[in-house]
């Protein structure tokens, strides 16, 4: 069994406090100073072949989720409702050099796409977070828009995280670093998931409610389904599971938002997780919903995050 430690790249108070404070993102590795060039290599960006304060210095909003196409879509929505000036179609992807993530910019909003499942989230947060910290950006709200499924809610709903926690309901994400296991802290930003609530209370077409996420490592068997490849357990035993879940305050399940807020967390970036549920977990395992109901409530958090960034950009 590993040894479980505390997590030691946490800064202290005072110095966590004054990054907090100035703005900047709060990167906490020594190592990278010793770095004459910083390879971004999965966005196929760097330090020395861009110049990333001015590509990405203005940046306010970072919107991820896991779907290029997804993705495209939000950042031609986000030019519409900004009103930019130009063709939205001539928006192209930042990332183009390699197909691993795609990157959009939007007047001083980043929409980026983040792949399936906490490993891949994690290295476009690495490299993402870095990003922001060579441009010296200042004041970012990240927000992961996404889907997830539902435990007894109406398939529709938009959740949006106030922890998330892990299949056992702890509020923790577990990082093995070398030979050992790192606890870190889940909390989103309390204060942004209010706000989004409340803007959600101005878009009367669909419920938005805050709750617990849980984050697993798999969609089928980790999410307790009965319809994967392999099932080993009866489907009483899905049930008391997902009962325990609802009652323990989780409300939607996906697979990115703990190690999402984990690094916002450390990196001292205002989070938000907001996901639309696809089906109730009560109700089957299946995603039977036709193409333009799915299509449709995949807009859900889009649209909430539009009306946000137009409040807090003042032009709504
Ligand atoms: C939600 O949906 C995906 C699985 O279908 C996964 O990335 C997630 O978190
Ligand atoms: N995404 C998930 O991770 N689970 C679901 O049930 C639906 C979408």
């Amino acid at each position: 069994m590993a040894p479980i430690l505390a997590d030691s790249t946490k800064p202290n108070v005072p110095e966590r406090e004054n990054y907090v404070n100035s703005g900047f993102v709060n990167i906490n590795n020594p190592h990278l100073d010793m770095l004459t060039e910083d390879i971004l290599y999965h966005f196929d960006l760097g330090t020395k072949t861009h110049d990333l304060p001015s590509m990405f210095g203005d940046v306010k909003f970072v919107c991820v989720g896991g779907s290029p196409n997804r993705m495209r879509s939000f950042a031609l929505f986000i030019h519409k409702e900004l009103g930019l000036d130009g063709d939205a179609n001539n928006i192209t992807d930042i990332c183009a050099g390699t197909d691993r993530y795609s990157m959009y910019k939007v007047g001083p909003v980043l929409s980026i796409s983040h792949g399936m499942g906490i490993p891949s989230i994690s290295i476009m947060l690495h490299e993402l977070i870095k990003l922001l910290h060579h441009a010296k950006c200042r004041n970012v709200i990240i927000i992961r828009i996404g889907t997830s499924g539902g435990i007894g809610i109406e398939p529709g709903t938009v959740v949006i995280t106030d922890v998330s926690v892990d299949s056992f309901f702890r509020p923790q994400f577990d990082q093995v670093i070398l030979d050992k296991v790192v606890v870190r802290n889940t909390q989103l930003h309390q204060e942004l998931a209010e706000e989004l609530l409340q803007c959600s209370q101005e878009i009367s077409s669909f419920p938005t409610l805050i709750g617990h996420t849980m984050c697993t490592y798999d969609f089928y068997e980790g999410q307790g389904r009965l319809d994967g490849a392999l099932c080993s357990f009866s489907k009483e035993e899905k049930f008391e599971y997902l009962r325990k879940a609802y009652d323990a305050g989780v409300r939607n399940i996906e697979m990115e938002s703990s190690v999402f807020a984990a690094m916002c967390h450390l990196c001292g970036l205002k989070a938000a997780v907001v996901c639309v549920t696809l089906l109730n977990r009560l109700e089957g395992d299946q995603i039977s919903s036709g193409h333009n109901v799915l299509v449709e409530f995949q807009r859900r958090p889009q649209q909430l995050i539009a009306k946000f960034i137009k409040k807090k950009l003042g032009t709504s």
